[in-house]
């Protein structure tokens, strides 16, 4: 195996003359990385990773990421080559090809198996989003750190090595550059995981031309100081070379693993290798007939596989992997007869479905007028949860003590390297390192929580995207969630960050009005399959809403619901609030009372969930015909326009905030019961020309 033969050659150039003939078709694309790189993924694929292409969901699976991402092509060769089998929505494998030639064919079409980046849930084999530069590592951690604690969790006696994948990620020097790289990097090398390998493609290009323009980093020195292995590749056409890098890593079992591998953007095109003209357009017709001359290729046919290709693939990789994966499921079926409960959770786990009994002691809150913060009954719900769900696992940015985010019960633990059957995790400052990482450990199917301060989110704000745009259940607690803040300050008060995460498409952004609300929220996110949701809470205590007195917090469900109304149902004015500001709303509404103006208060925690609904239940909640309405929110304004209507009033910040003491804060913005009074008021006045 250390000596390239020729058919591993030709399988190699296939993968080169795939990527470059599709990226000419497509007339965009990046086929530079993967020529360059062909080399190393080969080696790793057809050598090393225990994947089974008949079976690409199979759970002790090795995961690669590609997170160089705009190298697409390289991952789409190899899906194809190895004939990597469809998957549907039930984690059935189906029999036609994830990959087909003509998906290659149509690389960026619509609707092609083979969009430009990667896309997890839309081609069966990709195993997270890639694009945005560092991601992909930073996910990898997230992987690794899930794989780590599943095998601490699932081994016995005699099963010790029931859950073993490693983690390899294919990373280029816009990776390395990213901040959110250094973050996961970090911790992976404190946490030591032995199942992840970093592939980093020293090409020294990026779009602009020579990393010397930018960056003199000297990698392997920083991965040392992290505490990682680094091994070097000084030639990405050397299969001996990287044989031995990865049998290094895999001999590693006290560390990660980073193998530098020294490459040539472009490989074998005469006029454009080591150039950043072939980052990221095509070659160009005659340059590609050039280079296939190079390779000993024949120089006019495209998307070629020449005879023997698929089936060296299946004799390598496809037949390890099928084996292994046979090997894991039968092992899995003596592990079942001996510990049932074990194989159900990892099975339900697997199939993101929540355990019995997982919500039977969530609490209810009795009415309070001082009540309790957000992050104190969310920490209260969270815990009477996790005790029932084993594997949801989480942790903060550091943050734990201000977020109340900690497992307390018995056995809960904490993560570390010497105890990785630890549930409650510690990012350390590394928000949006923490953001990618649970996406990785929600890809692997553990249920992961991060949490932080709000305003922070900015700060993971990316990989949240991708949480979303992936549909993956992380939950995002966030705490502190507005001027209530007081003393900290601007910096500290979020502002505009509900306004903007709510324009996320396909995340569930909830702010719970009180203790009750943050319960309902917990059952809403926890039932969550395909989309991840940001849990926006208060560091100043709520009030505990009476319940006899109101309707029901299970109204959450619906987003909005009608907490306090009119006698007779007929409001002349409508307060719509969310979070803190829904007691603000009842208060007032106590006030118009008193002066015989009917005032209906609906409690908005989840515009998302509301927006859902059909037609009938938003009609009946804001009913059209009652167009003088308010609503109040500690935060911007934006959007809030679509439920008030364009002559409605929306009491909000227009501002930063200041560093004072909550109450003077609410004064000095407008955030009392008097204004929102006077708000109904003026809109009466405006709808009804009172
Ligand atoms: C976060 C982020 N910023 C910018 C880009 C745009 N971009 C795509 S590839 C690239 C250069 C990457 O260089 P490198 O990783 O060395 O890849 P190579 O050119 O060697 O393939 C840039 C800036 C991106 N995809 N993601
Ligand atoms: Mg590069």
């Amino acid at each position: 195996m250390n000596d390239a033969t020729d058919l591993d050659t030709t399988c190699i150039n296939t993968i080169r003359t795939l990527s470059m003939d599709a990226v000419q078709a497509a007339n965009s694309g990046h086929p530079g990385t993967p020529m360059a790189m062909a080399p190393a993924a080969y080696c790793l694929w057809q050598h090393f990773l225990r994947f089974d292409p008949q079976d690409p969901v199979w759970p002790n699976r090795d995961r690669f990421v590609l997170s160089a991402g705009h190298a697409s092509m390289l991952l789409y060769s190899l899906l194809h080559l190895t004939g990597v089998k469809a998957v549907n929505k039930e984690y059935e494998a189906l029999g036609e090809p994830s990959v087909p030639l003509e998906a290659i064919k149509r690389f960026r079409q619509l609707d092609s198996r083979c969009p430009g980046h990667p896309e997890y849930r839309w081609t069966s084999g990709v195993e997270t989003t890639t694009g945005p530069l560092g991601q992909g590592l930073a996910t990898s951690v997230g992987m690794a750190i899930a794989g780590r604690w599943m095998a601490a969790h699932f081994s016995r006696r005699g099963f010790e090595d029931l859950i073993d994948f490693n983690i390899y990620s294919l990373c280029g020097d816009g990776c390395m550059m990213e901040g959110i790289s250094h973050e996961a990097a970090s911790l992976a090398g404190h946490l030591q995981l032995p199942n992840l390998c970093w592939i980093y493609d020293n090409n020294h290009i990026t779009i602009e031309g020579s990393t010397a323009l930018t960056c003199n980093d000297d990698v392997a020195c920083r991965f040392l100081s992290y505490g990682w292995n680094v091994v070097r590749v000084g030639d990405a056409n050397d299969q001996e070379l990287l044989v031995r890098a990865f049998r290094t890593f895999l001999a590693t079992k006290d560390r990660p693993t980073l193998i530098i591998v020294d490459s040539h953007i472009g490989y074998g095109a005469p006029h454009k290798q080591d150039t950043s003209i072939a980052h990221g357009e095509p070659l160009g017709e005659e340059e590609i007939r050039l280079t296939k001359r190079h390779y000993g290729w024949p120089e006019d046919a495209k998307f070629y596989v020449p005879q023997g290709v698929y089936e060296h693939f299946g004799q390598g990789i496809g037949q390890r992997g099928k084996e292994l994966r046979d090997g894991w499921f039968a092992k899995v079926k003596a592990y079942g007869a001996k510990y049932p409960e074990l194989a159900e959770a990892l099975y339900r786990m697997q199939h993101r479905q929540l355990p019995e009994g997982w919500d039977r002691d969530i609490p209810t809150f009795p009415a309070d007028a001082k009540g309790l913060a957000g992050r104190e009954s969310s920490s209260r719900v969270l815990n009477a949860v996790a005790k029932n769900v084993p594997w949801l696992i989480g942790g903060s940015a550091d943050l734990t003590p201000s977020t109340k985010t900690r497992m307390t019960f018995e056995g809960a633990g904490d993560f570390q390297a010497d105890g990785p059957s630890g549930r409650n995790l510690h990012f350390g400052i590394r928000e949006h390192g923490m953001a990618a990482m649970l996406n990785g450990m929600a890809l692997v199917k553990v249920r992961p929580y991060g949490s932080g301060f709000f305003i922070f989110s900015d700060y993971a704000r990316g990989a949240i995207r991708l949480s979303a745009l992936m549909e993956l259940p992380v939950i995002h607690i966030f705490t502190h969630d507005s001027i209530g803040v007081g003393e900290d300050g601007p910096t500290h008060q979020p502002v505009e960050q509900l306004a903007s995460l709510r324009a996320m498409p396909g995340l569930i952004v909830l702010r719970p009005a009180d203790a009750n609300e943050v319960a309902e929220a917990w059952k809403v996110i926890m039932k969550l399959h395909h989309q991840p949701a940001v849990l926006v809470l208060t560091r100043q205590a709520l009030p505990t809403i009476d319940r006899g007195k109101f309707a029901s917090a299970s109204g959450l469900s619906h987003g909005a619901y009608v907490l306090a109304d009119a006698p007779d149902g007929k409001p002349a004015v409508l307060l719509l609030a969310s979070g803190s500001e829904v007691a603000l709303c009842l208060d007032a509404r106590e006030r118009l009372r008193a002066e015989g103006i009917q005032a209906r208060v609906v409690s908005m925690p989840s515009w998302e969930l509301f927006d859902d609904q059909p037609q009938e239940y938003r009609d009946r909640v804001l009913p059209p015909q009652v167009t003088a309405r308010v609503s109040v929110e500690q935060a911007s304004t934006f959007g809030w326009a679509r439920y008030v209507g364009a002559n409605g009033h929306s009491l909000g910040m227009r501002s930063f905030g200041a560093s004072a003491p909550l109450k003077d804060l609410q004064k000095k913005f407008g955030f009392t019961a008097d204004a929102v009074a006077q708000a109904a008021r003026e809109q009466l006045g405006r709808h009804h020309g009172a």
